[in-house]
C-alpha cells in the first residue's frame, strides 16, 4: 500500500497496528501513558504542542471550521473521486457536474479565506491547518488533470505551504505519493 498512510510509520509512536487498536481504527498517537485515537485530534493536539494552532481562540476556531468544512468537501467529492481511482464502478460524466460545482464552492470560499488572511495562509501566520489543506490539494491535483489549470492560485498556496523552511526538505524527500 504505497501511500501517505504508511508514511505516518516515519512518526515515532504514531502507529497503525491495527491489532493494538481498542477502536480497530489507525492512526493514534502515544503520549506517555495516554492514547489519542482519530486523526484530526492528534493532529490538532500535535498544532497546539508545536505552536501551529494559530495565534488566538479565534484562529484556533478558524482553523478547526476550515479543516471541517475541508472534510466535508471531500466526503461530498468521494463518489466522484473513487470512480476516478478506479476503485468503484460509475458514471464519471454523470458524476462531473455535481463534483464541479462542489469544487468550484469549496475552492472559491478556501480563497476568499486566504484573502481575507493576507498571510498567504489560513490565519496569520502557517498552521496544521494549511498542512493538512495543502495534502488535499496534492490529492486533487493527483486525480484530477484540469485541476492545477482550473484553480491555480489554490495550486500556490499548496506549492507555499510545502516550500516552508520547516517542511519542505520533508516534502521533497517523501516521494510521490497516490492518495
Ligand atoms: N475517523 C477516523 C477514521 C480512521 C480510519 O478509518 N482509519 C482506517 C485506515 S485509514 C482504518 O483504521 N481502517 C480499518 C478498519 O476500518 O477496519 C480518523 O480520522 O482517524
Amino acid at each position: 500500500m504505497p501511500s501517505r498512510f504508511l508514511k505516518l510509520l516515519w512518526i515515532p509512536k504514531i502507529s497503525n497496528n491495527f491489532s493494538a487498536s481498542e477502536t480497530g481504527k489507525a492512526p493514534w498517537l502515544d503520549v506517555d501513558n495516554e492514547r489519542i485515537y482519530e486523526s484530526l485530534a492528534l493532529t490538532r493536539y500535535l498544532g497546539r504542542k508545536f505552536n501551529l494552532a494559530g495565534k488566538d481562540e479565534m484562529e484556533s476556531a478558524q482553523i478547526d471550521s476550515i479543516v471541517d468544512t475541508c472534510k466535508d468537501f471531500f466526503d461530498e467529492v468521494q463518489s466522484y473521486l473513487s470512480v476516478k481511482r478506479g476503485r468503484s464502478e460509475g458514471n464519471l460524466e454523470e458524476l462531473r457536474p455535481k463534483y464541479d460545482e462542489t469544487c468550484k464552492k469549496w475552492y472559491t470560499y478556501l480563497q476568499s479565506r486566504l484573502d481575507k488572511a493576507k498571510s498567504g495562509f489560513i490565519t496569520s501566520k502557517i498552521s496544521w491547518g494549511d498542512f493538512l489543506l495543502a495534502e488535499g490539494i496534492l490529492t486533487m491535483q493527483n486525480f484530477d488533470e484540469e485541476f492545477t489549470g482550473k484553480y491555480p492560485k489554490i495550486v500556490e498556496y499548496k506549492d507555499r505551504v510545502f516550500s516552508h523552511p520547516k517542511i519542505k526538505e520533508y516534502v521533497e524527500k517523501r516521494g510521490d505519493l497516490l492518495y
